[in-house]
């Protein structure tokens, strides 16, 4: 006989972690559940997205496709972006808001939001130029307290933290199935929608990433405008090795948290590192870099900036990029270890006035 397993809600989940802190009030808690249920209305919308497409396609509707292709596209991110933050504000437990799809923070104006004690920051759709050809994307946010008094309007300095300070941050892939994985810094917990009843269940419980993968994500095309000891590292990446398991497999979505989930289950690196074109690369410390450090860190991982790691960076500037390296922990070692050996020898050559010549990093 088959006796079916009680499957633990992402709301259940959540009042038994808060029953464990004896004086939590509950408002984290709220706040998370919030999230929750904004990520289930998204999961339907971008659901839907594919069949607008069809519609448009098949001159359903009357008005030009590419028009109408563009509009709906673009409608989607703003459509997170409104629906998370119309959330966050009728759940009146967050004081404000940061988002990747606004310039300034949004400092949410009622009684109560005054006096709620945390931000958020988020990135409400994440990878978005993937909508239109049905690929994976996500969201992705984290929560502070705030530094400014309760009961003040929030300002600028409680977005602008260290990753450090992080009480909470997650994100959500629109993939294959829907999944919320977050930390309170206690662990990494996924829980996957199961449409029928339209609950986050449990189902990857305190995630752990391999000290080791087989897997490299990097934008590759950009080989030839990555730093030196970025581009060696790659070639070392695909040579062959036993004991390191190279050659590694190049996997790249191009949606980050879709590439980060891949990695985070099966062990990987994902890196980022600057270009010629973009010298502090492309993604945002505050909305991207930030929460996903402090996942992959709870799951055992590693997350630097190629020298330091990402949660200690000061942000200066709600929009401010980074260069990132980050999962499983032999990985990012390896590839900062490039970065550091180069950086070296370009300074000592620079002060010898001498041109490079070919050199190794020990594997
Ligand atoms: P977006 O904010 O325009 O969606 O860009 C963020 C995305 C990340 O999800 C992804 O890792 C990266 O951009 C891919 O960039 P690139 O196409 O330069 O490799």
């Amino acid at each position: 006989m088959h006796w079916k397993q009680h499957v633990v809600t992402l709301e259940e989940f959540i009042i038994q972690r808060q029953l464990d802190f004896p004086f939590a009030s509950g408002e984290l808690s709220n706040l998370l559940r919030d999230i929750g249920y904004a990520a289930k209305v998204v999961h339907r919308e971008v659901n839907k997205a594919g069949l607008v497409d069809a519609f448009m396609l098949t001159g359903v509707r009357t008005a030009p496709v590419m028009f109408l292709q563009g509009e709906d596209v673009k409608k989607l991110d703003v459509y997170a972006n409104e629906h998370f933050i119309a959330s966050l504000r009728a759940g009146r437990e967050c004081a404000g808001v940061g988002s990747e799809e606004n310039d300034d923070i949004i400092a949410f104006d009622d009684a109560n939001s005054r006096n709620a004690q945390y931000v958020v920051l988020m990135d409400p759709l994440d990878g978005s130029s993937n909508i239109d050809v049905n690929v994976s994307i996500g969201t992705i946010f984290s929560i502070y307290r705030r530094q400014s008094n309760k009961g003040d309007l929030v300002r600028q300095e409680d977005f602008l933290q260290k990753g450090t300070e992080q009480v909470a941050a997650g994100y959500v892939i629109y993939g294959s199935s829907t999944m919320l994985v977050y930390t309170t810094g206690k662990g990494v917990n996924g829980f996957t929608l199961d449409p029928s009843i339209g609950e986050f269940c449990l189902s990857n419980p305190n995630i752990k990433t391999p000290d080791l993968g087989k897997v490299y994500s990097v934008n590759q095309g950009y080989y030839s405008k990555f730093p030196e000891g970025i581009r060696r590292f790659i070639d070392y990446c695909v040579e062959d090795d036993k004991d390191t398991k190279r050659p590694w497999s190049m996997r790249y979505i191009g949606s980050m948290v879709a590439d980060i989930h891949r990695n985070l289950i099966k062990g990987g690196l994902f890196m980022y590192p600057p270009t010629t074109d973009a010298p502090s690369g492309k993604l945002r410390l505050l909305y991207e870099c930030n929460p996903i450090a402090f996942i992959v860190e709870q799951a055992g991982g590693k997350a630097t900036d190629g020298h330091q790691r990402i949660l200690e960076l000061q942000p200066t500037e709600l929009h401010q990029r980074s260069p990132v390296y980050l999962g499983s922990s032999q990985q990012v070692e390896k590839a900062e270890a490039f970065l550091a050996d180069f950086e070296t020898r370009a300074a000592k050559e620079a002060a010898n006035g001498k041109a490079g010549g070919p050199v190794s990093v020990k594997a």
